[in-house]
């Protein structure tokens, strides 16, 4: 492989980028007019620009993707995550065309993308899961069935659905009629397909989800657990690796399972199986993501391994270089997602210019950015400025040189979450690990804060007053030109 184009921007794009030159290999960017000015453009050997700046008239333009690669002689294509990786048809254009697709097989992004084929393909390899029904749905009078079995509350989830979306809590039978029906209705319209399925309600579980690396050879390794609950709105605020609450032996059979998971539907390539993990630390198959995921460089820190250069030896069809006992699990890494938004305002999207933008430096810490300051963050794309890592000996070191990194973390111009991620690192049952997909529910609501205990109490006070001081300092320091940039992204949102 002597080229590789990527099909994605930003951070995600210079990251690819990076291990592409490390390896020798030329790289091609493409990118909308929004993005002329982006770094991750100037980094690439040669660039093209695809389309105006909406992602279906440009990054989603899978075949004017692939004619750029018919035409710079391109050998591999890299995804990143979102856009066009868990995109079956794109996969098997991209083949079709003898370009390789840095990714797993089409067949195996059509399993795992239907969550009930999933489920039972890794139901044959003993893979535990959530008690509810066995396929899809088929009438009312099976879902009263299923769900009176399963008990309450339950879930009602579209199999075309994942990451949260098309799912329905039902607290009692009387309403399994009118929920069954809306989430047909929603799972048609929003995935063009109406399969849904029941699952019992497991109330407070930890998100935990297992790395792997499978080759085209038939060997497939774990690379340990992302322990990934602190989530908002099913977006990911923080994750780390390992997980505060993983024993050698639970780790060895998620692993394992997760392999199964693979082994299932011939997975090859950087994969991810999620779990939920309940309060008695029984574990449960959620589904499987086949890109390399936002949060992959916790786990690179803590194994000291580079995912991309892995998926780019997989699909050059090499053997994978060491075996599950090679592998160690070195230190704790801590990931913060540094988005754009504002945490006073619902955390709306705060579009805007980085007037200032200075990035945390020292031992232990990795920024994978993908703006420079004086840039304009793009209305049209996710609003995550940067992912801040940090590395250390265990999770108190990782968790101080974090807090460390966001004091050093400079950015105005725009209102971002720093701040916020400050306020739960801070935590006492962040810092004490003993936390679930509740956290941000529980611990944090601007308007009416529910307040547990005093400790708590005075970190909210800490935490408001920080941010009416932030705002007040940022609105000193703000042209008139940003506030006429912000409140014409306003109107865009509202249209
Ligand atoms: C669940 C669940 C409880 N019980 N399934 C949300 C995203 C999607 N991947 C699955 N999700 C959940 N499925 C059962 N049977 C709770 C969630 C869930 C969740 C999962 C992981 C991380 C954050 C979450 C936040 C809310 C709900």
């Amino acid at each position: 492989m002597r080229k590789i184009l990527v099909a994605n921007r930003g951070e995600i794009a210079l990251r690819v980028m990076r291990s592409a030159r490390e390896m020798g290999i030329k790289t091609v960017a493409v990118f909308s007019e929004a993005d002329r000015n982006a770094p991750f453009v100037r980094y690439a050997d040669e660039a093209v620009c695809i389309g105006p700046p909406p992602s279906n008239k440009s990054y989603l333009n899978g075949d004017k993707i692939i004619e750029v690669c018919k035409q710079l002689q391109v050998d591999g294509i890299h995804p990143g995550y979102g856009f066009l990786s868990e995109n079956a048809d794109f996969a098997r254009k991209v083949k079709a065309a003898g370009i390789i697709f840095i990714g797993p097989s089409a067949e195996a992004m059509d399993m795992m993308g239907d969550k009930l084929s999933a489920k039972a393909a890794a139901k044959k390899f003993n893979v535990p899961m959530v008690p509810g029904s066995e396929g899809a749905i088929a009438n009312l009078e099976e879902a009263i069935r299923v769900a009176k079995a399963t008990g309450f509350p339950l879930l009602i989830k579209a199999s075309a659905g994942g990451g949260g979306k098309g799912m329905r809590m039902v607290e009692k039978i009387e309403e399994v009629e009118e929920q069954m029906q809306l989430a047909m209705s929603e799972a048609l319209s929003a995935f063009g397909d109406d399969a849904v399925f029941i699952e019992k309600f497991v109330s407070g579980p930890r998100h935990i989800e297992i790395q792997l690396l499978a080759d085209n050879h038939g060997n497939t390794v774990y690379l340990f657990e992302r322990e990934c609950s602190i989530q908002r709105r099913h977006q990911k605020v923080i994750e780390e690796a390992p997980s505060s609450v993983l024993t050698p032996e639970l780790r060895k059979k998620m692993g394992e399972c997760a392999v199964n998971v693979a082994k299932a539907c011939a997975y090859s390539g950087a994969g991810t199986v999620e779990f939920l993990l309940d309060d008695k630390m029984n574990f449960y198959f959620l589904e499987m993501n086949t890109r390399l995921q936002v949060e992959h460089p916790v786990t690179e820190m803590i194994t000291g391994l580079d995912l991309v250069k892995e998926q780019i030896k997989i699909a050059r069809n090499e053997v994978l270089s060491f075996k599950q006992e090679d592998l160690k699990i070195n230190g704790h890494s801590l990931e913060i997602r540094v988005y754009a938004e504002d945490p006073a305002n619902n955390f709306l999207p705060d579009i805007g210019r980085l007037q200032t933008y200075a990035i945390p430096k020292g031992t232990g810490v990795r920024v994978d950015d993908g703006f420079e300051e004086g840039m304009d963050i793009p209305i049209y794309y996710d609003p995550m400025i940067a992912k801040l890592i940090t590395h250390g000996k265990d999770r108190n070191e990782a968790i101080s040189r974090m807090l460390r990194a966001i004091h050093e973390y400079k950015i105005t111009g725009v209102e971002t979450t720093l701040a916020f991620c400050t306020y739960v690192l801070q935590h006492p049952a962040f810092v004490s690990g003993k936390f679930d997909t509740n956290f941000i529910k529980h611990h944090y609501q601007p308007e009416v804060l529910l307040i547990e205990n005093e400790q708590e109490a005075e970190i909210a006070a800490l935490f408001s007053a920080y941010l009416s001081q932030q705002k007040k300092t940022a609105a000193a320091s703000s042209s008139s030109e940003t506030s006429v940039k912000k409140s014409k992204w306003k109107e865009n949102r509202l249209n």
